[in-house]
């Protein structure tokens, strides 16, 4: 039988899918853009987006915006997958990955931190106070505290229920699923026409200890170029990172796309490298740099939070496969 990766790129070739479905034909509206607009994955980013526009409305920076945005559900502990309260990995740590950009293509990014409640405002700090890039596991705590942040605890009881009851039935299998997950990732233009992006997660629920996902990586998770526009990602990271996800969002619109059509194809470069999309979800949300934004995702049942002057909403992206 021929399996659904080979259809799909027979398909392809041969001009035998139907436009619509494999590249988004015309059925994709570009909106209008109006700055400053922020933007982020999920239910929660509407509260998220409420503390970025705070900044935003105020002339704020895109990057003060997204900092701004991104910890509140890192300290909202009854969402269990971002920060204080996140669901923990299959050893019982709470391990958190975060990473942020802006408009002058520095970035900052911390990965598998435990004990610190806001790894964004880590992240920020490794961009503004440190040679490097990315910091991971205990060297990224130490950084941490030697800039001040507080070490605690945030295996919440609820957290630490949830993962007993995981273990009665896991036999220690790491896993990997579409239900335990819920990234923030937060892209703001603001209105000097800055772009700049957040993303934090405590990642997929029952890792292996130091698994690291899409997240914390810049060009997975998130990625920000000023002449162009910004993207992040959310869902099973190991498929964002294949395809430098974000990176690929940013260059589609580069290239011409709609913000939501360069999400689109973003998808579509992830279904083509999976003989089923079966268990795997992915979204990506992406502005440019006129304000026009949109989202995509692999699955339906991904929904972005918008926020600008007009609007204040959460929309339920189109997916691939509905
Ligand atoms: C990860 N991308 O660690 C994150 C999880 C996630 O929505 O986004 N969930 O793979």
């Amino acid at each position: 039988m021929i399996s659904r990766k080979k259809f799909l790129k027979i398909g392809v070739l041969s001009g035998l899918l139907p436009l619509s479905k494999w590249s988004g034909g015309s059925s994709i509206s570009h909106p209008k853009g109006r700055k400053p607009v922020v933007l982020s994955t999920w239910n929660f980013g509407k509260q998220a987006n409420k503390a970025a526009w705070n900044v935003l409305a105020s002339n704020g920076s895109a990057l003060d915006a997204v900092e701004a945005g991104a910890r509140v559900p890192e300290g909202n502990p009854d969402i269990r997958t971002v920060g204080y309260g996140g669901r923990p990995d299959r050893d019982g740590f709470v391990t958190l990955d975060a990473c942020i950009m802006d408009h002058n293509d520095q970035c900052g990014s911390v990965a598998a931190l435990q004990h610190i409640k806001h790894p964004i405002s880590v992240a920020r700090k490794v961009k503004e106070e440190s040679p490097h890039v990315m910091l991971v596991g205990e060297g990224a705590l130490d950084f941490a505290v030697s800039q001040g942040f507080e070490k605690e605890n945030l295996l919440t009881e609820e957290s630490r229920k949830d993962w007993e009851e995981w273990k009665k039935d896991a036999e220690y299998e790491p896993e990997i699923n579409i239900e335990n997950h819920d990234t923030i990732g937060m892209i703001a233009l603001d209105s000097a026409g800055n772009v700049s992006g957040a993303c934090t997660t405590s990642g997929t629920a029952w890792k292996m200890h130091g698994r690291v996902g899409d997240s914390p990586l810049i060009g997975s998770g998130l990625f920000v170029d000023n002449e162009v526009g910004a993207a992040a990602a959310t869902g099973l990271g190991e498929e964002i990172i294949r395809v430098s996800g974000s990176h690929l969002v940013v260059e589609n619109m580069r290239r011409g796309d709609s913000p939501e059509m360069a999400c689109k194809r973003a998808v579509e470069r992830i279904v083509s490298k999976n003989d089923s999309v079966e268990g795997i979800q992915v979204g990506f949300i992406a502005v440019n740099k006129e304000g026009a934004y949109g989202g995509y995702s692999m699955q339906e049942g991904f929904s972005f939070a918008v926020r600008n002057s007009e609007e204040d909403r959460l929309i339920k992206a189109q997916s691939w496969n509905r």
